[in-house]
């Protein structure tokens, strides 16, 4: 199995204590984030060679960025340090009753305004079983649509398999004059993996889904499939707030042949939810890897988003032996 190459940006997030609000803090706790980067760790950590391909400033923070990736095990050679600066992001941290909520400030990152011939992505590519990419790279803007087009044609001429994560972001898309649904459905078309859900393809199609959630869930893929012919497997959360750090999750993994549903787990206390969708990707392609069918794709999904409710930062690299044991009920203290 080859590396699986991940392209997007990477930002130092800065969050606040828990329960304290941006305007009161005085310390932030720093760590990497970057959604296509947080996948890429993810997988790493289940054994799989991944790489980065990515821009971040010649400077100490870009240096930091790239250094945390090279720990965690990511192949850097093609991760560049160029002009420009730094894509940011602030969490302030919420807990049962309150919400917490993200504020960017990433506007015309070094990576953001950087154009296609600043990566090389035919050699990135060499060697590889999959590419994956986000639609965060498009909302960046004009400039991010064209980047994210150049990885997929790079990645289609190398005849590697594209997996999109359709990771939608309003603040970032409606920012700028942008037409997500005409962007969003030329990019997927290219894809072998789409992560995706009924509000993903209520944008695409301009038309929504009715019925309950699992029938709106089965009817949103059987139209992926059949919009985007080159789609092989799809792959969605299905989320129920109870309260703000008590939540109901569940996974679906279709293939054009064969699906799979996991019953709900129950998620209390949760830490930090921020890369969870990412960790649930990275769970997904394992599978995929590993020539898994729906249901391991389902599974590993599941208990990776699950498990990275349970940790500090945007990143999920338990050991691999503990993803495999989680059984959505919790375990002894070890000793
Ligand atoms: O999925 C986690 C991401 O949301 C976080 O790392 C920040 O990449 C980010 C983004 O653009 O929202």
């Amino acid at each position: 199995v080859g590396p699986v190459v991940c392209f997007g940006e990477v930002l130092l997030r800065f969050a606040t204590p828990a329960g304290r609000m941006i305007a009161d803090a005085q310390s932030m706790d720093l760590v990497i984030g970057g959604a296509e980067a947080n996948v890429a760790v993810a997988i790493n950590a289940m054994g799989h060679e991944t790489r980065f391909v990515g821009l971040v400033p010649d400077n100490p923070l870009g240096a930091k960025a790239k250094a945390a990736l090279a720990g965690a095990g990511v192949d850097v050679r093609h991760f560049r340090q160029g002009a420009g600066r730094m894509g940011l992001y602030f969490l302030e941290v919420g807990g049962s009753l309150r919400p917490s909520s993200i504020t960017y400030d990433r506007a015309g990152s070094a990576f953001a305004t950087a154009t296609p011939d600043q990566f090389d992505f035919a050699a990135a590519l060499e060697g590889a079983s999959l590419f994956h990419v986000s639609g965060i790279t498009a909302a960046l803007g004009p400039q991010g649509v064209e980047l994210a087009r150049a990885g997929i044609r790079a990645a289609r001429d190398a005849g590697v398999p594209v997996s999109f994560d359709c990771n939608f972001r309003e603040r970032l898309w409606y920012a700028w004059d942008s037409n997500p649904r005409e962007i969003l459905t030329e990019l997927i078309s290219e894809a072998t993996i789409l992560f995706g859900n009924h509000r993903d393809m209520t944008l695409l199609l301009d038309k929504p889904f009715s019925g309950d959630g699992a029938e709106r869930r089965r009817e949103a893929v059987e139209a992926a499939f059949a919009t985007f012919p080159k789609l092989q497997v799809m792959a969605s959360t299905a989320r129920h707030p109870l309260t703000q750090t008590h939540h109901r999750l569940a996974a679906r993994a279709d293939t054009r042949d064969d699906r799979f549903q996991t019953l709900e787990v129950e998620i209390t206390d949760i830490i930090d939810r921020v890369g969870s969708g990412d960790a649930f990707a990275a769970g997904v392609l394992t599978g995929w890897l590993e020539g898994g069918d729906a249901r391991k794709m389902a599974e590993l999904g599941l208990a990776m988003n699950a498990l990275k409710h349970s940790q500090h930062g945007d990143w999920l690299r338990l050991p691999r032996a503990e993803i495999e044991a989680f059984t959505g009920v919790g375990g002894d203290v070890r000793r």
